[in-house]
């Protein structure tokens, strides 16, 4: 079998399978690597050589003399910005200012989703004690995010220029994470509030990436993808 092109370190969080979908989108080989959490071994080395940060994902670009990228923002703009540049770019835009709004958006949820919702999951279902401060703070925090994004996509069907971009994709598996029983077991999707995000997320849903990546987390095992025969 070929090698595929790139290596990726995952965990069953949401932020590497954002990763996976952009890989899918792009049509790039790779193969995953679950890092083993319960003995710890993304705190330590060998992982550590590779991001000091002790996180997943971590993409190695075999292709490119094993270059390294973390961050799953990070990521995502280094394979959209390297594979799908130009006129034609799938997941990214031809227009100098779309590309500054879709990293906009991607900033958005690296700062504003991801760690919010984060703190939600873990206050909920990790942290020792039970802070209901904590965890109102970060379900109001949720229900802003989902209504920021709510307001923008009320009279639009993407993000940016109308088509879709690695910028909506973005969100998707943190938006998976609110189906948890512990997160509200998806009772947003029913909140009139955010009917638009819903509709959204129903329309990314659909893609063929989307639903592969939801396969490959599922079937819960490492294996090598997208490589062409
Ligand atoms: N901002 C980072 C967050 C990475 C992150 O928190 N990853 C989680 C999985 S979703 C993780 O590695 N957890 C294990 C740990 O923190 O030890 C990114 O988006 O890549």
């Amino acid at each position: 079998m070929a090698t595929p092109q790139f290596s990726i370190y995952i965990h069953s969080g949401p932020n590497p399978w954002k990763v996976i979908i952009i890989l899918e989108e792009l049509g790039l080989s790779y193969r995953t690597i679950t890092v083993d959490t319960k003995s710890g071994d993304q705190k330590k080395a060998p992982y550590t050589a590779l991001n000091p940060n002790g996180r997943m994902p971590t993409l190695v670009d075999h292709s490119n003399n094993d270059f390294v990228v973390w961050e799953s923002g990070a990521i995502i703009l280094y394979l959209v910005e390297k594979y799908d540049a130009g006129a034609d770019s799938k997941l990214a835009f031809a227009k100098f200012e779309s590309n500054a709004t879709a990293k906009q958006w991607l900033m958005f949820q690296m700062s504003g989703q991801g760690p919010y919702f984060g703190q939600a999951a873990w206050f909920k279902n990790f942290h020792a004690e039970t802070i209901p401060s904590a965890i109102e703070r970060y379900d109001k925090e949720i229900d802003r995010v989902l209504g920021v994004l709510n307001d923008v996509l009320t009279d639009k069907e993407y993000l940016v220029e109308n088509r879709v971009s690695y910028a909506d994709l973005s969100f998707v598996t943190w938006l998976i994470v609110l189906d948890w029983p512990t997160m509200g077991g998806g009772a947003w999707k029913s909140d009139e509030r955010f009917s638009a995000v819903r509709a959204w997320y129903e329309r990314l849903s659909e893609r063929d990436s989307v639903k592969a990546m939801k396969e490959i987390k599922a079937a819960g095992k490492d294996g090598v993808f997208g490589v062409k025969a």
